[in-house]
């Protein structure tokens, strides 16, 4: 017997939440997720934020990109000190990750939202912004970095932290994904395209647009958006406040490979071919 914490919703996920997802590409979903999966995540988390090899440092990232290739970074001058910290796939290491990607309520809210009977696991990933941060999350696609294609793809995004504008929250272009176009994946800090990437350069989107959706978000919440809804966030402001999130990312039925030259690769990867169906791996396994 395992002791996580419950796999069940703290409640339903209502029909106009669902009509949200689909009409707006995402939905935030308030107070879903048992507070218990928050504390069990966050030890481990603490962990990983605690060995300094664990995450890519895209302060120190941004710093290079502009030293060594001239690109501009998005960055907040009246913020200083704090670093964007970010890592993927812990699921494959550490076993409350795993947990969180594989037991915890979000296969199934990730099968209501996208009326998907199966729901497989693709990544997930670890994006904390330390107080002080100035780097801005570049506006993008997570379809781009994904050797996915089809309809049901989606990421799930769960704060450690209460989190507002202040500390950065991520703002979402409305019904962006309806648009049926795969962006250039970027470098997260810089609008600058991944090298050898291919496709459409993410529109130019002001971050203090009023159009763009935004939440206020606590622990226990959850946003769901498609994987082509562009999205980006703020710089954390706080001198005080951490930015912590864990984002999953899923996809379902009818979703095929399909390589995507410039692209992170897995290494189950180099086995698929463009066209292959998802099915049951061991690295990107059946979940719900
Ligand atoms: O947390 C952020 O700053 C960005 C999150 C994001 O882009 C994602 O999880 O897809």
């Amino acid at each position: 017997m395992n002791s996580y914490p419950t796999s069940d919703p703290v409640r339903s996920i209502t029909e106009s939440e669902i009509d949200s997802f689909v009409s707006d590409g995402v939905v935030h979903l308030p107070g879903i997720l048992n507070i218990d999966w928050i504390d069990f995540l966050g030890a481990a988390l603490e962990e990983i934020l605690n060995d300094s090899t664990a995450l890519a440092d895209l302060t120190s990232l941004g710093k290079n990109l502009s030293e060594n290739e001239g690109f501009e970074v998005l960055s907040d001058e009246d913020v200083s000190g704090g670093r964007f910290l970010s890592g993927v796939d812990h699921w494959k290491e550490d076993e409350a990750f795993a947990a969180f990607a594989k037991f915890s309520p979000l296969p199934f809210i990730a099968s209501k939202l996208m009326n998907s009977e199966n729901v497989f696991l693709y990544e997930d990933s670890i994006l904390v912004k330390e107080p002080g941060t100035s780097e801005r999350t570049a506006f993008h696609q997570d379809l781009g970095y994904f050797h996915l294609e089809g309809e049901n793809i989606c990421t799930v995004w769960a704060p450690l932290d209460d989190v507002d504008s202040e500390t950065g929250a991520v703002v979402y272009l409305r019904s962006s994904h309806q648009e049926k176009k795969v962006f250039k994946p970027n470098w997260f800090v810089t609008n600058e395209s991944l090298p050898g990437t291919q496709g459409n350069e993410v529109p130019e989107i002001n971050i203090e647009d009023k159009d763009l959706i935004r939440f206020d978000t606590k622990p226990g919440d959850l946003i769901v958006h498609h994987a082509a809804t562009i999205h980006g966030a703020g710089a954390n402001h706080s001198i005080s406040r951490r930015r912590r999130a864990v984002s999953v990312r899923y996809c379902g039925d009818g979703v095929v490979y399909k390589i995507r030259s410039g692209a992170p690769l897995k290494s189950h990867h180099k086995n698929v071919h463009t066209g292959d169906p998802v099915i049951d791996h061991p690295d990107c396994p059946l979940v719900f």
